[in-house]
């Protein structure tokens, strides 16, 4: 096709050409231009459809997104640099659609990706948040949370005129629902994520990002909840739970009956999935639905049953959710008749208390209704399912052995190589050619160019190039200065304290004080951290006010600034990812071993040349095992060893502290007069005390190893040929993490689509 033409013709419309239009109105055009184009293209068949249910869907900008998967990114670029622009500058007027909060959100825009992509016929199902998560602002030195509207008057939402009747407590509330097209890589395929959004929504939040929880009619869609620490809005979030699947349920059976089936053949022709267990009421509600088509209780139990598949996505016990049955009662009345029977039926299956639906104070355990009635439970990486097995879902996994299984996580390459970090793509594509476009396994290709000193050069020089553009993008986005030739040290994900953080802060003192004492670095660090706290949960709101203070105290400090910088970016989403990612040189996944079910940043930094300095957790296992030891940092204790200190309750902070001199006196450089007066001393101040005296994920337990092992890294980063040949086997070995390799799987042993 012409882009230029349509552009142009577009833009004419607009009252404008190429060469005079702003970025925001080329913007414009390409998001019709696109739009136009995937009309034209159809769904991808089979015999059975996938619902993916999610509360999240963290899909991040989209126009660059489409015109890679309709192979029309290159030409776009083209046609943009001839007129003056970039792809790069007219992206930049797309707000993001952060509609997750992190990893799950995340994962779920990756899966829908891969489902068009591999010809999958399968759709996502979620809300039209009016809001997306928080815009973090930190310019007082501590978290603030801004609104962060995305939807403006041309977005990519689709209005589909079609609602759906929800019997919600208080009476009906129509679901309308808008759609947002998902097409698969050069392949023909749309496939679609509806976003369900009340019919009148409030017309903007009364102040900050508090919600009129009264006003559920209007204001149910208008924030995404932010994660399990902020109790705030609880019950909000079951109308909008329930909202989201039952609309969800009846789109399900109104296009099974226009697909020509009836509706007990629904697990012949469908497969639902629940992203962990926000969408959990799907169950008993698609069973209510098949009753009131008359299907009696126990035939819709089972069809139902064989229909779900239900992934869980963390072992921290605290973000298990359960509701009391009195707010279903007030929710969602129609199903708490079948919930009580599906208690009942479970219990006919076994008597053991711990497993049960509903428990001795009439409180729903979601999890536990989606274990008895999914007929395929997964974790995330080999050692989360493991764990999962063996001790969080053990009487489960006895009672239903054969539902349980692994599917490592992934990400998309299409996102997160092709479009992030297109001088890395064509570098690897001058290679090895382009079939790895279409099977990211074949990246092993590169394996074959080890000892070539010349192509190593020139992946170092690529990575040298993208750090230029992280400082320059820094410099004009976030407003701070950081050094390309100095190392790229990043730990960007959501703040909790089993990520470790906190740890990362440690290493940071450690380091000041070291230069202070005149054992300067080689060369010097830039450690980069990026990172949202949940608005309620206040350790992870100090831990980032201690990195501000950190940062603003190295900075102003003559002897150490020229040897390290502590850059805190100001709030990290998906388009900071895009432009962190590709310029780290090391990856830092360092939670508390058994604590991170699966992590994906850790992929999509291995994809783009990082070294990982990480604990043997989650899927940092498994990449350890791809790459080999000596193509990996790691330390700290095993997760075998950290589950025994829980069990035996064997873990003291507080004598750590008091047997190691060096440690405590880095952790009492927090609070030093130097560091309080730089940032908020409250803040900084719990920060310490919780050190102390719970550091519940053992911080200062690996807090030494990591110490050691990043140093031997920083060293490692010296012998330039050495460092990037292990960049070159992270590369090659990075293909299992494709979403793609994911999706086959779950498709191949649960969903079975085609
Ligand atoms: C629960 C109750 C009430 C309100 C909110 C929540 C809530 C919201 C979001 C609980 C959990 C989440 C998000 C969890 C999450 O992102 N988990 C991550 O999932 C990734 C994809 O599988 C994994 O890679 C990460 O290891 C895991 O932490």
């Amino acid at each position: 096709m012409d882009i230029e033409k349509n552009l142009s013709q577009t833009l004419a419309e607009m009252g404008t050409t190429l060469d005079g239009a702003t970025n925001a109105q080329i913007f414009c055009a390409l998001l019709r231009m696109v739009r136009d184009l995937e009309t034209e293209m159809k769904p991808a068949e089979g015999n059975r459809k996938l619902y993916y249910f999610s509360a999240e869907f963290l899909v991040g900008r989209l126009l660059r997104a489409n015109l890679v998967n309709l192979g029309l990114a290159d030409d776009v670029e083209r046609v943009l640099a001839a007129h003056g622009t970039t792809l790069a500058a007219v992206e930049d007027c797309e707000p993001e659609p952060s509609l997750g909060n992190g990893g799950l959100g995340r994962l779920a825009a990756c899966f829908l990706d891969s489902i068009a992509s591999l010809g999958l016929p399968g759709d996502g199902v979620g809300l039209n948040y009016h809001y997306g998560l928080f815009r973090q602002d930190l310019s007082e030195g501590v978290q603030r949370e801004e609104p962060n509207p995305w939807i403006a008057p041309e977005s990519w939402l689709i209005d589909t005129g079609t609602s759906f009747s929800v019997p919600f407590g208080f009476g009906p509330l129509a679901a309308h629902m808008y759609d947002i097209e998902v097409p698969g890589y050069e392949n023909g395929v749309v496939n679609r994520l509806h976003l369900f959004d009340v019919e009148e929504p409030s017309p903007a939040p009364a102040r900050g990002i508090a919600f009129d929880k009264g006003d559920v009619r209007h204001g149910l869609t208008s924030f995404l909840y932010p994660d399990d620490s902020d109790d705030a809005g609880r019950l909000l979030r079951v109308y909008q739970q329930y909202f989201m699947v039952s609309a969800g349920a009846q789109l399900i059976l109104a296009e099974l009956e226009e697909r020509g089936f009836a509706p007990k053949e629904l697990d012949r022709h469908v497969a639902v999935h629940i992203n962990d267990t926000h969408p959990s009421m799907v169950i008993p509600e698609l069973v209510r639905l098949l009753m009131e088509r008359g299907i009696e209780f126990e035939d819709a139990a089972k069809i139902v049953e064989r229909t779900c598949g239900y992934t869980n996505h963390t072992i921290l016990a605290e973000a298990l959710e359960t509701w009391p049955m009195g707010y279903i009662e007030q929710v969602a009345p129609g199903i708490v008749p079948v919930i009580y029977q599906l208690d009942a039926l479970a219990r006919a299956r076994t008597d053991d208390e711990r497993v049960a639906v509903i428990d001795g104070n009439d409180v729903v355990h979601m999890a536990n209704m989606d274990v008895h009635f999914s007929h395929a439970v997964n974790g995330v990486a080999a050692l989360h399912a493991q764990i999962l097995v063996e001790s969080e879902m053990r009487p489960f996994a006895e009672l239903y052995p054969e539902k349980f299984s692994n599917k490592t996580n992934g990400i998309t390459f299409r996102r997160w190589l092709m479009g992030c970090n297109p001088e890395l793509a064509s570098l690897v594509t001058d290679a090895i050619g382009d079939d790895w476009k279409r099977d990211a396994s074949r990246l092993e290709d590169l394996l074959s160019l080890s000892g070539d000193a010349g192509f190593v050069q020139r992946l170092l020089r690529v990575k040298e190039g993208n750090k230029e553009r992280l400082a320059a993008w820094l410099r004009a986005e976030k407003n701070v200065e950081v050094d390309p030739h100095s190392i790229f040290d990043i730990q960007v994900k959501r703040m909790h304290q089993y990520k470790r953080q906190q740890m990362n802060a440690l290493y940071a003192i450690w380091k000041y004080l070291q230069i202070k004492r005149g054992n300067v670095p080689n060369r010097p660090l830039t450690m980069v951290l990026g990172a949202k706290a949940a608005p309620a949960y206040t350790l992870a709101k100090d831990t980032i006010a201690l990195l501000l203070a950190l940062g603003r105290l190295i900075a102003e400090d003559p002897e150490v600034a020229p040897w390290l910088r502590l850059v805190f970016v100001e709030n990290y989403n998906v388009t900071a990812a895009e432009h962190l990612i590709p310029a780290a040189d090391v990856s830092e996944q360092i939670s508390l071993a058994s604590k991170e079910a699966s992590g994906t940043s850790n992929m999509k930094f291995m994809a783009n040349g990082a070294l990982t300095l990480g604990t043997l957790d989650g899927a940092n296992v498994e990449i350890a095992e791809l790459v080999g030891r000596e193509n990996i940092y790691l330390f700290g204790r095993s997760s075998e060893d950290v589950i025994g200190l829980y069990d035996r309750c064997d873990y003291r902070p507080w004598d750590v502290w008091q047997a190691d001199g060096e440690l405590a006196e880095i952790l009492d450089f927090i609070c030093s007069p130097e560091l309080l007066a730089r940032g908020d001393a409250g803040c900084i101040t719990r920060v310490y005390r919780d050190f102390i005296a719970k550091d519940y994920f053992m911080a200062l337990l690996d807090a030494r190893d990591y110490v050691a092992v990043k140093e031997r890294c920083l060293a490692d980063y010296e012998d330039r040929a050495a460092w990037g040949e292990k960049a070159l086997v992270n590369i090659a070995k990075s293909g299992f993490f494709s979403s793609d390799r994911t999706i086959r799987e779950y498709n191949r042993d649960i969903w079975h689509l085609s």
